[in-house]
């Protein structure tokens, strides 16, 4: 999380790791919700970045990195800073459902997002046999997988940008939620410190 502008300035940005298996819809997604056009996209080499206003003083940096297999391995370098996650998955691609969910795991083990929010956006909803929110949340076994942290399944279709402002304003609140506690751990760490201190005078 960081100040955007003057050290003044009250706009706060934060920091989102997008991910998730080539052609899940992480470039298109990204894109119609910062200019709400359909874009054509071609396969991500490297990543793309774009900064969005989630409310007056609130942006996200969203980081879309490069979901092929050769891209993968580089992920973690990302990881660093995140201050949430999205995870794209297709929701209609039963042959990729499987390894999108062991990446997903592979992604949560990593100590550096340790307790990071995460959403996952449940993608082509618009295609017919397209898991939904429940069927997701079962397959990657969310409550497991995701007890230590906070977590939401939201269904889109990024071609209609259905549903992707919901999943926009979930990661916002959580990851404000997650900046505001660690802002009172903080608070309370000085105020130990402080009364320790104190007492050893
Ligand atoms: N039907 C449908 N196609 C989608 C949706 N989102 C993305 N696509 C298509 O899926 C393909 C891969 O999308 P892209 O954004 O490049 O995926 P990325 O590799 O995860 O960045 C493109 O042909 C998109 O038009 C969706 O919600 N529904
Ligand atoms: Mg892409």
């Amino acid at each position: 999380m960081g100040l955007a502008g003057s050290r003044h300035s009250k706009v706060k940005e934060a920091r989102i790791l997008m991910l998730g298996l080539d052609a899940a819809g992480k470039s298109t997604l990204l894109y119609k919700l910062k200019f709400n056009e359909p874009f054509s996209t071609i396969p991500t080499i490297g990543f793309n970045v774009e900064m969005i206003q989630a409310e007056k003083h609130f942006a996200l940096t969203v980081w879309d990195v490069g979901g092929q297999l050769k891209m993968r391995k580089l992920w973690c370098y990302y990881f660093e800073g995140a201050d949430g996650l999205v995870y794209v998955i297709d929701s209609a691609n039963k042959q990729h459902l499987e390894e999108a969910r062991r990446q997903f795991e592979q992604i949560l083990k990593n100590e550096l997002v340790k307790n990071v929010p995460v959403v996952v956006m449940a993608n082509k909803q618009d295609l017919p046999g397209a898991l939904n929110a429940e069927e997701i949340t079962r397959t990657f076994n969310m409550k497991k997988h995701c007890s230590d942290r906070d977590w939401f399944v939201q269904p889109c279709c990024a071609i209609t940008g259905q549903g992707l402002t919901e999943g926009l304003a979930k990661v916002t609140d959580f990851v404000k939620n997650c900046i505001k506690s660690q802002e009172l751990a903080v608070v309370s760490l000085k105020r130990s410190t402080k009364l320790q201190k104190t007492r050893a005078i």
